[in-house]
């Protein structure tokens, strides 16, 4: 149980807990639980096994020994166990940029036939950064151009040439800095190898030169997010403002409901469009109201922001969907995805389907997804669906009606284009003017996942809710979003409750000018995790506008309940680009004087950023405010 006793905001969760225990299945909370207490070495980030003459475990209070059997100390044994959570975090993310890329690639060359690029302006868009032109080229002879320049990125062995996804998306004076610190990868792969071969046994013990390694694993992450977003929009489209709804009350009854979980929008664009194909074939099932896809984690990030499916719920209560006894299959594809998932499903008629070679899950069934075969995958998936549902046990169904109207589907692009309603000519204007005169004092990007070792999703809607307040303008996307979007905080109605005057005054004027019934929403959806780049983008347009670096910005970042290696990078990355950066769980460091100093103060003379650990979230609220006031200051507004 978490330190208040309550486990989760959500309703849902304390709703359905009783199903759970009657279906004898213990969820993320009981699994928690009996853990209690965790183990003191590893939170401290002391324990070292990274070789079998381990694990070693070294007393930070100098009781007990001081090195591990190598000799490494306690700040060597911190800065390697952090980097290679990086590594992990770069890694995951992209594998995923590169499998967009070469799905680009493939489609340019006639191998993925179900494929179109449904985005070609924001084809053109990356082909100016990396450097492509288009003059006279076909759409196809363009888009393979830019997936080979993009897979540059993975393989360039020029070191003194860095990742053109993160040197055209940073403003110049941004990558010069990061330049000069030494910390701009020139390829993904290579940065994520050689954290792995720095971390061997024996090889780099200076604590600041394995962080320095992190920095530009970090950026790396980021530059595989970048390229995965905006390949994802050429292909798949770019989200528009989309009006949708959140929460277990989205899971019907009558319909066949298929949930897509993960985070790659590869194969979950399929399934929707399958799911419309399909209508009949459930009908004819017993499913009167055809099929009903819901998003869980970031693949439902990722299909509400282009096709504005609902979401049942984010990361922590991804169990939840499948103990409504109303799901007949769940896909899955990478990353977040429980194990548990697949005990689970025994306990239902649910089909819980994997997808991906690198991510199989005992009990369920895989099919596997390629490319050329997409829209063919897709409907097997849909068809187990449907003959599920034919085996489900309306004895078991329990749904709880909650859900909560959501209004998403927030890029950087849509963004500027509801801001062109004030300032067709200038759109940034509006928006640098607002903040300039206080009516806007900042800005927030909620970023990252949900813990078992919070309530979930409260610290989220604590520190939302504090800075909207103080007329603070918020973003967010990953499992943040999910929270945001189930607690109703992406509506208009939410604007008008917890906004401060001059903050709803500013999304009323822009509401309106983009032909909106009212404010836009208290809380702008930015998509995925993966999309936190799209917050980036914005902040870099900002930044050049005003002609400042990002470090310049009274724009902060807030990663509540961050927990995978994922967010661990992003967090990283964000202070990298000069973000001050809050995150609201204790990191797997403070064992370490030296890496704790480094990542909380002296990276501040580097990057210009910082991290603030806080995990009370009003106290978080009111520290993320006093790094806005002072950016102000600094900039002398
Ligand atoms: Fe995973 Fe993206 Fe974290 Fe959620 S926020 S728990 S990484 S699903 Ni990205």
């Amino acid at each position: 149980m978490t330190e208040k006793g309550k486990i989760s905001c959500d309703e849902c969760v304390n709703e359905l807990m009783p199903v759970a225990r009657k279906v004898g299945f213990d969820t993320a909370w009981d699994r928690y639980e009996a853990q209690l207490p965790q183990c003191g070495f590893g939170l401290l980030g002391v324990c070292c096994k990274l070789c079998w003459k381990g694990p070693c475990r070294v007393n930070p209070l100098g009781d007990g020994p001081d090195r591990g059997v190598c000799g490494a100390d306690v700040h060597t044994i911190v800065a390697r166990n952090l980097i290679r959570g990086i590594a992990a975090g770069a890694a995951a993310h992209s594998d995923h940029g590169r499998h967009i890329a070469k799905t680009l690639l493939e489609i340019s060359e006639g191998h993925a036939p179900d494929y179109t690029i449904k985005d070609e302006n924001k084809l053109y868009k990356a082909a100016e950064k990396v450097n492509v032109s288009v003059q006279g080229k076909s759409v196809n002879q363009i888009a393979k151009e830019v997936a080979k320049a993009t897979l540059e990125d993975f393989s360039r062995q020029d070191e003194g040439i860095p990742c053109v996804w993160l040197d055209k998306t940073v403003p110049a004076s941004r990558m010069e800095k990061l330049s000069r610190a030494g910390v701009a990868p020139h390829n993904i792969d290579a940065v994520v190898a050689d954290i792995m071969a720095r971390t061997h046994v024996g090889t780099d013990a200076d604590p600041v030169n394995l962080l320095l390694a992190g920095l530009k694993a970090a950026l790396a992450d980021y530059t595989g997010m970048y390229l995965a977003t905006e390949l994802s929009d050429a292909l798949f489209g770019t989200p528009q403002p989309v009006v949708t709804a959140a929460n277990l009350g989205v899971i019907k009854e009558n319909a066949v409901n298929i949930a897509v979980n993960g985070h790659n929008p590869l194969l979950s664009e399929f399934i929707c469009d399958v799911a419309l194909e399909l209508k009949d074939e459930a009908v004819k099932a017993g499913a009167t109201e055809g099929i009903n896809i819901i998003g869980v984690c970031c693949t439902g990030n990722e299909v509400l922001m282009r096709r504005g499916i609902p979401t049942a719920t984010n990361y922590l209560s991804q169990e939840l969907p499948m103990l409504t006894g109303a799901v007949d299959a769940m896909v899955v594809d990478v990353q977040c995805i429980m194990p548990s998932l697949g005990k689970l499903q025994e306990c239902f008629h649910t089909e819980l389907i994997t997808t991906m070679n690198s991510c199989k899950i005992p009990g369920a069934k895989h099919i596997e997804f390629h490319a050329a075969t997409a829209a063919e995958s897709a409907r097997k998936i849909v068809r187990m669906g449907i003959e599920a549902y034919k085996r489900r046990d309306p004895g078991k169904v329990n749904i709880p009606q909650r859900s909560s109207t959501v209004a998403g589907g927030f890029s950087a692009e849509a963004i500027i284009t509801a801001l062109e309603g004030l300032d067709a000519q200038d759109p940034l204007k509006p928006l640098v003017d607002n903040i300039v005169n206080g009516n806007i004092q900042g800005v927030t990007l909620f970023a990252g996942c949900n813990t078992t070792k919070v309530t979930q999703d409260m610290a989220y809607i604590t520190i939302a809710k504090e800075l909207a307040k103080k007329n603070v303008l918020l973003l967010a996307t990953g499992c943040g979003a999910g929270a945001f979007a189930k607690a109703g905080l992406m509506t208009m109605e939410a604007t008008e409750s917890f906004a401060g005057e001059s903050l709803k005054a500013v999304l009323t004027a822009i509401g309106k000018a983009a032909g909106l019934s009212g404010p836009l929403p208290l809380v702008l959806h930015m998509g995925s995790c993966v999309d936190n780049t799209r917050a980036v983008s914005l902040a870099t347009a900002l930044a050049n506008k005003i002609g400042v670096d990002l470090d310049k910005l009274p724009v902060v970042a807030s990663a509540p309940e961050c927990m995978s290696e994922k967010a661990v990078a992003i967090g990283t990355w964000a202070v990298t680009l000069g973000f001050p950066t809050h995150l609201g769980v204790v990191p797997q460091v403070l064992g370490s004087s030296v890496v704790t100093d480094v990542l909380t103060n002296k990276l501040k003379d580097i990057t210009g950023g910082y991290f603030i650990v806080e995990t009370d979230p009003t106290a978080a609220a009111a520290k993320l405010y006093n790094a806005i006031k002072q950016r102000r200051q600094e900039l002398g507004i």
